[in-house]
C-alpha cells in the first residue's frame, strides 16, 4: 500500500464515520529560535500527517466526503531564491492524493467546518488572518482516535522501518561504549545510524548512566567501570512514524552481580508481559501481570517481603517500578497524547489515583492493528527510597537494609514495540540484544558479525 492509497483510505473511513461534516486540519507553524529566520526543525501535527501526509508548515487541509483540498500558496520568486521551488501541483497531487489545491486566501470560504481541540489550529488561522466558523468537536476526536488506533498496512510498514533503524542505533551504541567515553559519544554513535537512515529522533533521546532519573536528557558524564548505560532512543520515519526502545548495558561489558540480579527480574517481567500481548487482552491486566512478576523477583531477592498479589494491590512495587507498563505507539511516540486520555483510556475508564498506577498511559482492550510499548523498569530513586515517610506505609513489607545494597543499580528499563495481530503480536523491534549474555557480547564487540 502506497502512502497516497493509505491517505485516500483514511479520508474515506473518516467520511464514513462522520458523513456531511467538513473537517479542517492544520500542519502547524514553524517555531522561531529567537528570530523568525532561524527556526527549530519543523514537524507537522500528527493528525495532519495521518490524513494529509505532507510534512510542511503553514498548511490547512479540508476533508469533506472523502475528498482532500489543500490550502497552500506556491512560493513566490523571493522564496524560490532562498528555499527552492518545492513540489509542483502535479507532484503534490500524485504523492499525497490531494483532489484540489487552493490558495490559502480561499480558506475564508469554508463554512461550518470543525477541527480537533488544538491550540495550534486557532493560532494558525489567526496568522492567516482568517478564522472560519470552527468548533471543537468531540465526535471528530473520537473518530480520529478510532482510526488511528488501528494501524493500516502502510502505517505498519512505517513502524517496522522505524523499528529497524532503532535496533541498529542501539547496537551501535552498545558497540561504541567503553570506559573513558562520554555519554555524548555513545549517543553520537546511535545518532550516526539514524542520520544514515535519513531519520530524526521520535523524541528526545535518553542516553545516560543515571537511568533512575526517568527523563534524563543530559549526556555530560564520562563513563567508568561499574556504570550501566540506559538508552531510551527511537527513530522517526520520513512519514512521521515512531519507534521507542530502551536497553541497558554495562560499560565494562560485564554486569555487576546486583545489576545482573535486577536485570533478570525486569527482563522476566517484560517477557511475561510480551507473551500476554494479544487481541482482547486488557492492557491494564498486562501491566499488573508485569508488576506481579517484578514483585515476585524482588521478594526472591529479599527487597520485599509478603505475598505478591497483596504487595501489588498496595502498590509496593511502585516504589521501584514507578511508571506504567507502556503506551500507544504510532505517529506520536505516546500516540495521540495531545488528546489527553481520549486515546489511551477506553470510554468510561479513568486514571487511578494510586501512586504508580496513576502513570499508566493505556487502559484499553487490545485489538489487532494497535501498537504498544512494553517497558517495565526498576529504579533506585533516592527521593523515594531514602525518605522514611515514603517507606512508612510499607514498613511491614520493605527491607530497607536489603534495598540499600541495590542503590548501585540506579535504573534498568527494557522496552520493545509490539504490534497486536490476529494471532497475537509481532515484535516491531526484533533482533536487539536482550538477554544478559547477548547484551554483554554486543558491548564487548563479539556481535559485530551479525550486523551485516
Ligand atoms: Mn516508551
Amino acid at each position: 500500500m502506497t502512502i497516497s492509497q493509505a491517505l485516500r483510505l483514511r479520508r474515506s473511513l473518516l467520511a464514513e464515520r462522520l458523513p456531511n461534516r467538513p473537517v479542517l486540519l492544520f500542519s502547524g507553524r514553524e517555531r522561531a529560535r529567537n528570530y523568525p529566520g532561524n527556526s527549530y526543525p519543523f514537524r507537522a501535527s500528527s493528525h495532519f500527517l495521518y490524513f494529509a501526509g505532507w510534512n510542511h508548515p503553514g498548511l490547512t487541509v479540508l476533508l469533506e466526503g472523502g475528498r482532500a483540498v489543500l490550502f497552500y500558496d506556491f512560493p513566490e520568486s523571493e522564496d524560490v531564491v532562498w528555499h527552492g521551488s518545492g513540489l509542483s501541483e502535479q507532484e503534490l497531487k500524485a504523492r499525497f492524493a490531494f483532489d484540489e489545491i487552493r490558495p490559502s486566501s480561499r480558506l475564508s470560504e469554508v463554512q461550518g467546518a470543525t477541527s480537533l481541540p488544538l491550540a495550534e489550529a486557532a493560532e494558525q488561522l489567526e496568522v492567516m488572518g482568517r478564522v472560519p466558523d470552527l468548533t471543537e468537536d468531540r465526535e471528530l476526536a473520537e473518530a480520529v482516535v478510532f482510526l488511528r488506533l488501528d494501524h493500516d498496512a502502510c502505517a505498519q510498514q512505517q513502524l517496522r522501518q522505524a523499528g529497524r533503524a532503532t535496533v541498529q542505533a542501539h547496537r551501535a551504541g552498545m558497540a561504541a561504549t567503553r570506559r573513558g567515553a562520554t555519554e555524548w559519544q555513545v549517543r553520537a554513535a546511535m545518532d550516526f545510524e539514524l542520520i544514515q537512515h535519513g531519520m530524526p529522533h521520535s523524541y528526545q533521546p535518553i542516553v545516560t548512566r543515571d537511568g533512575q532519573v526517568l527523563h534524563n536528557n543530559a549526556h555530560e558524564n564520562t563513563l567508568i567501570d561499574g556504570d550501566m548505560i540506559l538508552a531510551d532512543f527511537g527513530a522517526e520515519t520520513l512519514e512521521g512514524w515512531a519507534a521507542d526502545v530502551t536497553r541497558c548495558w554495562p560499560v565494562s561489558g560485564r554486569f555487576s552481580q546486583r545489576q545482573r540480579e535486577i536485570y533478570q527480574v525486569v527482563l522476566k517481567a517484560q517477557q511475561e508481559a510480551i507473551k500476554a500481548v494479544k487481541p482482547w487482552a486488557e492492557f491494564r491486566h498486562i501491566h499488573l501481570l508485569a508488576a506481579r512478576v517484578l514483585t515476585e523477583g524482588l521478594i526472591d531477592l529479599g527487597l520485599l517481603v509478603g505475598k505478591p498479589d497483596d504487595l501489588v494491590e498496595r502498590g509496593a512495587h511502585a516504589l521501584f517500578f514507578v511508571h506504567g507498563l507502556g503506551h500507544l505507539l504510532g505517529l506520536d511516540v505516546h500516540d495521540m497524547e495531545d488528546l489527553g486520555d481520549l486515546a489511551g483510556y477506553a470510554e468510561g475508564r479513568h486514571r487511578s489515583p494510586q501512586f504508580g498506577l496513576c502513570y499508566l498511559r493505556l487502559d484499553r482492550t487490545l485489538k489487532p492493528g494497535m501498537a504498544v510499548t512494553i517497558e517495565p523498569g526498576f529504579y533506585w530513586i533516592d527521593r523515594l527510597l531514602d525518605d522514611p515517610e515514603v517507606l512508612k506505609p510499607f514498613a511491614d513489607c520493605v527491607r530497607p537494609d536489603v534495598i540499600q545494597a541495590y542503590r548501585e543499580v540506579k535504573g534498568i528499563r527494557i522496552e520493545d514495540d509490539l504490534l497486536v495481530t490476529e494471532q497475537g503480536h509481532e515484535n516491531l523491534t526484533p533482533g536487539l540484544p536482550t538477554t544478559l549474555e547477548e547484551v554483554e557480547r554486543a558491548v564487548t564487540g563479539a556481535v559485530t558479525a551479525s550486523r551485516s
